[in-house]
Parts: C-alpha cells; structure tokens; sequence
C-alpha cells in the first residue's frame, strides 16, 4: 500500500469520526444540566408504635379488592398490606382525600413511593407493604391501587 493511500484512509476515517461526534457532542451539551439529587427525600419514617394492621390485597373472580375495605385504627399504628392474588396491586393515597396536614408525615412515612403517595407496585403473592401512621392527624384517608382503580379496588384507614 502506498502512503498516499494509507494517508487517505485516515483523512476518511478523520471525516467520520468528526460528523459522528456532533450527534454526541450534542447529547453532552443536553446531559450538561446536572440532575437533581434524588436524596432529597427529607424525613425517615416514623416507626410503628401501636398494633399493625393487616389488609389483604385480592383479585379473584370475585373481583379486585382490599379486605377487609374498611379499617379503624389509632394513632402510632401501621397498616401493613399483603399480596394474596391478582396481581399487580399497590397503595396510593388521595391528597385530596386525607386529613388536611397528613401529605407531608404521610409521605415520609410511605417508602419507594414512585410520585407522592404512590406506593411500589406489587407483583409478588406474599410481597408486603407496611405503612406507618405515627405523626399523622387522626381523620380519614381514603386510598386505591393505580391497576385496579376502575374495578373499584379501594380501601379506608380512619385513624382516631
Ligand atoms: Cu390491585
């Protein structure tokens, strides 16, 4: 091979690598803006002090629900939720539909929320989902779960 060629070859190839960093280039320019921290989740949990609870998440040929729908506990109790068919279930609390003052403690009290007050999703029989109700006001909270929210799959904690 002669130089002249070779020479050619690596001005070519000098070419391609410069048009193909401008896509990338870009990318770096779009990644510049740094991401907020995700540690920003300011409070801990506050630990269960009283009784947990037990609801059962079911979805049968019955249909799609919490058992038992309704549950009256006290102040510094914990609900846990356990997943027994029908998969997938999780727990997601109305704003709008909680003591006024309850988001905040409530949504330090939730953990691997994926929006506030939006519990993880469920997928497993036998999964678990324990929420704690110290700190928060006594009152009513009304709750679903995003997948089977149109089949009417809703639940209340009042806490007195
Ligand atoms: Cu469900």
């Amino acid at each position: 091979m002669n130089i002249r060629l070779v020479l050619l070859i690596l001005a070519g190839s000098a070419v391609a690598c410069g048009r193909g960093e401008k896509p990338s280039g870009g990318a770096t320019t779009a990644t510049a803006v740094p991401p907020r921290p995700a540690e920003t989740t300011a409070t801990p949990p506050a630990a269960v002090t009283g009784k947990t609870w037990d609801v059962k998440m079911i979805g049968d040929a019955t249909g799609s629900r919490f058992d038992p729908p309704t549950l009256t506990i006290k102040r510094g109790d914990g609900v846990r939720w356990t997943v027994v068919s029908g998969v997938p279930h999780n727990v997601v609390f109305w704003a709008d539909s909680i003591p006024a003052g309850a988001a905040g403690p409530l949504q330090a009290n939730m953990t691997q929320t994926t929006s506030p007050l939006n519990g993880p999703i469920l997928i497993n029989p036998g999964q678990t989902y324990t929420v704690s109700f110290a700190g928060l006001p006594a009152g009513t909270y009304h709750y679903y779960c995003t997948p089977h929210l149109t089949l009417g799959m809703k639940g209340t904690i009042v806490v007195q």
